[in-house]
Parts: C-alpha cells; sequence; structure tokens
C-alpha cells in the first residue's frame, strides 16, 4: 500500500521557535515533568471515529472528504486499519481508541458484524506488535444504527437490549484481548425525547441491570481495565440520563456500582452541561470516579457538539492542575475526540490538528506544574480549611456531635465566626502570573 500522508518521518520535537507545522514545539515525551515523562502523565489518544470515518457532512451538506477507503466494505476497512497506524506512528502518541462499527462495516446478521470487527481486531494485534500505540479504550456504538433510535440498554424493546448486551460482549472481548486498559460506554440514545411515551423508572431499571452485565462480564474475562460511562447532556437525545458527572454518580449509586465504574469527562459535554471542564473533572474526584478525559474544546455559542481540537493551554493548564492535584491518570488518558473542520480536507491536516492538540496539552501540562509547585493555590485552600483540623471540629464531621451537642458547645464557649475573604481576585492574579 503507498503511503496516504506525505510525511513519511515520525512527527519530532524542534522546540517553540521552529515554524514547522509537521514537528512538535512543546511536547517532548521524555521531558521529565515533577518527576514523570511528559508521555506518561498525558497519556494521549488517538480516535478512530473523527480521524478515519467521519465524512465531513453537517446539517446542511454531505462529504467534503474524500479518502480511499470510504468504501463501506472490508477492503476499505483493512485499509482504514493500515492509514491508521501509518498515523499512529507518525504522531509517536501512545494510545488510540475505536468503536466496533468505526473499524469494520456492519453485516446483515450480528454474528457477522462481529466476525468483521474481529477480523480488523487482527489487523490491529499485528500492527500493534510493531507500533508503540496501544489500545486505551474500545467500545461498541450503540447509537448509529436506526434499531437504536430509541434507546439501547434504555429501549422499550428488549429485543433491543439483548442486542445491544451481545454487541458489547464483542466489543469488550476484543479490548480485552488487545490489552485495552479500559472499556467505554457512552450512552448517546440511553435518554428520551418526550415523556409522552417514555417510563422513566423502567428505563434507569434496564439501565442498572445493563452496567451491572457489563461489570459481570468484565470480572467473567478477567479484564483489569477501567469501566467508563462518559457522561452528556444532550444530543442526540433530547435529555439523557447520563446527564453530567454528579448524575451519573446517582445512575451508579442506584445500580450498586459507584466502586466498579468510573467516568470518562469530555471537556465538550461539560460545556454543554453548563459546567466548567474542571468543575466536572473535581465532582469526579470528590466522588471517587475520576477515569478519563475525552479531551476537545467546545463553541461556547453553539449549543451542540462541536469537537474541535483544543487550542487554549491556560484552560487546559487549570483541567490538568485539578487532574494532577487528584493523583493523575491511572489507566485514563486525554483522548482527542476531535475532528477537523469540514474544510480541512489535506491529509497532513489530521498530522497538523493532532500536533498543534499535543503542544496545547503539553503547554497545559508545564502550567498545571508550575501551578502545583508554586504552591500558592493549593496552600491558599488548605489554609482555608485549616479549622477542621481541630478535633472538636473533626467530631462534628465524624458524627460524635448531635445537633444538641454542637447547639450547646456554640452557646458555652460563646461562637461568633467572622467572615474571612475569599480572595478570588488574588488568586485570579496568581495563575496569570503563573500560566
Ligand atoms: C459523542 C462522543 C463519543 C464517545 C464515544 O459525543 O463523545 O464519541 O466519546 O462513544
Ligand atoms: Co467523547
Amino acid at each position: 500500500m503507498p503511503p496516504f500522508f506525505a510525511q513519511t518521518d515520525p512527527i519530532a520535537f524542534e522546540g517553540k521557535g521552529s515554524a514547522n507545522p509537521l514537528a512538535y514545539q512543546v511536547y517532548e515525551p521524555d521531558r521529565i515533568v515533577m518527576g514523570k515523562r511528559m508521555e506518561d502523565h498525558l497519556r494521549a489518544a488517538v480516535c478512530y471515529w473523527h480521524n478515519f470515518c467521519w465524512p465531513g457532512l453537517d446539517p446542511f451538506g454531505g462529504q467534503t472528504f474524500e479518502r480511499p477507503w470510504f468504501t463501506d466494505d472490508m477492503a476499505g476497512a483493512r485499509l482504514k486499519a493500515d492509514v491508521a497506524f501509518e498515523m499512529f506512528d507518525l504522531l509517536g502518541l501512545p494510545y488510540f481508541c475505536f468503536h466496533d462499527r468505526d473499524i469494520a462495516p456492519e453485516g446483515t446478521t450480528l454474528a457477522e458484524s462481529n466476525r468483521n470487527v474481529r477480523e480488523i481486531g487482527e489487523i490491529f494485534a499485528r500492527r500493534m506488535e510493531a507500533s508503540k500505540t496501544r489500545l486505551l479504550w474500545g467500545t461498541a456504538s450503540l447509537f448509529s444504527h436506526r434499531r437504536y433510535m430509541a434507546g439501547a440498554a434504555t429501549n422499550p424493546d428488549p429485543d433491543v437490549f439483548a442486542y445491544a448486551a451481545a454487541q458489547v460482549k464483542n466489543a469488550m472481548d476484543l479490548t480485552h484481548e488487545l490489552g485495552g486498559e479500559n472499556y467505554v460506554l457512552w450512552g448517546g440514545r440511553e435518554g428520551y425525547e418526550t415523556l409522552l411515551n417514555t417510563n422513566m423508572q423502567q428505563e434507569l431499571d434496564q439501565m442498572g441491570r445493563f452496567l451491572n452485565l457489563v461489570v459481570e462480564h468484565k470480572h467473567k474475562i478477567g479484564f483489569k481495565g477501567t469501566i467508563l460511562i462518559e457522561p452528556k447532556p444532550q444530543e442526540p437525545s433530547k435529555h439523557q440520563y447520563d446527564f453530567d458527572v454528579a448524575t451519573v454518580y446517582s445512575l451508579l449509586c442506584r445500580a450498586g456500582l459507584q466502586d466498579e465504574v468510573k467516568v470518562n469527562i469530555e471537556v465538550g459535554h461539560a460545556v454543554l452541561a453548563g459546567h466548567s471542564f474542571e468543575h466536572e473533572i473535581e465532582t469526579a474526584m470528590a466522588l471517587g470516579i475520576f477515569g478519563s478525559c475525552d479531551i476537545n474544546r467546545n463553541d461556547y455559542q453553539s449549543g451542540w457538539d462541536t469537537d474541535q481540537f483544543p487550542n487554549n493551554a491556560p484552560e487546559v493548564a487549570i483541567a490538568l492542575y485539578h487532574i494532577l492535584k487528584g493523583g493523575g491518570f491511572t489507566t485514563g488518558g486525554c483522548n482527542f475526540d476531535a475532528k477537523l473542520r469540514r474544510q480541512s480536507l489535506d491529509p497532513e491536516d489530521l498530522l497538523i490538528a493532532h500536533i498543534g492538540g499535543m503542544d496545547t496539552l503539553a503547554e497545559g501540562l508545564l502550567g498545571a506544574a508550575a501551578l502545583l509547585e508554586d504552591g500558592t493555590l493549593p496552600g491558599f485552600v488548605e489554609d482555608r480549611y485549616a479549622g477542621w483540623r481541630f478535633p472538636t471540629a473533626q467530631r462534628m464531621l465524624n458524627g460524635e456531635m448531635s445537633l444538641d451537642d454542637i447547639a450547646a458547645r456554640v452557646e458555652a464557649e460563646g461562637i461568633n465566626p467572622a467572615p474571612r475573604s475569599g480572595k478570588q481576585e488574588y488568586l485570579e492574579t496568581v495563575i496569570n502570573r503563573l500560566l
């Protein structure tokens, strides 16, 4: 096969002064930041769907990209797999992610679809022997085919639930065999369009059982990776049951899975939910369910999912500050769930987009490290809560004191708290000084 990209040498680090768009300016995989290699901090992944499957359509126009593998058959799927690994190797990034339907066409039966997926899985296994790129996560598309228009796990038809479960089993088994480090569930249609035709309690019961089936299967096959749910508030469903991190936590508690499943937080989904990305990260950290990130950028005006490549380093720095402060990634990483704009037609645009995204992540990592190493921000927060270290405060927190006991103490000691400044503007100047 002739190469798809004109670029044949792996993308090199050339430093900040370089005007070469096909070189990293900041991302140096081996550079040590806070005792760890950049690559190991960021654990970046290339996604299959936006790069190799999305044809460039929008609601008003069709395909803009012309790719030789857009043939909807197994020959195209094989070519696509080869080009994908060509790109992974050029970028030198450590991970990739895929949906089952990204990698192989749907057959006329599930058995045929599964065989198609497995055949491409064999190509992946072979290519991974010669490539440094590993699998961050696999997933199943339970939202594209019309059978899923009313949901997969939450479909009113139990046969759709069964079909989805069978599809997930195949995708999980393949993810496990390829050494995937996580398995993701994004429930694009696990929600509803109108309550006029929806039994919400029934659908939540179905969703809880489906998640338990996935976790049971994970243990059965000995998959050591993390099961992740990716929250999103709307689109394609009008109302989704996995709206944001806090809503996912309630779903997990309802299903008894809060210690088994974590979240894959996407920047754009946080924005669509009316949150900041760092709010979602910190919520997950506080609830003990932080897993992984889909790194991208969303248009702040549009109201839909724009999946742009990140290019705002200070924003990324603040998010990574919260991730590093919480201990960093374990099995998770930064998956570029981002796509080119539909006018960016050239093969090299795929490379340039990832290089720019990686440099933004690397710059953000350096910023996050600066915030942590300076210590002003974490120190300020620690100080703000210092009163809780005293034994009387601890007794209020650990349940040793009742409302009566606390009220009696306030009276006996004449407690009359003096408010202290939150110093937001000062802290914002610290951010501006360091980033
Ligand atoms: C959709 C989305 C998905 C998930 C995987 O908005 O983010 O691509 O990341 O299904
Ligand atoms: Co995503």
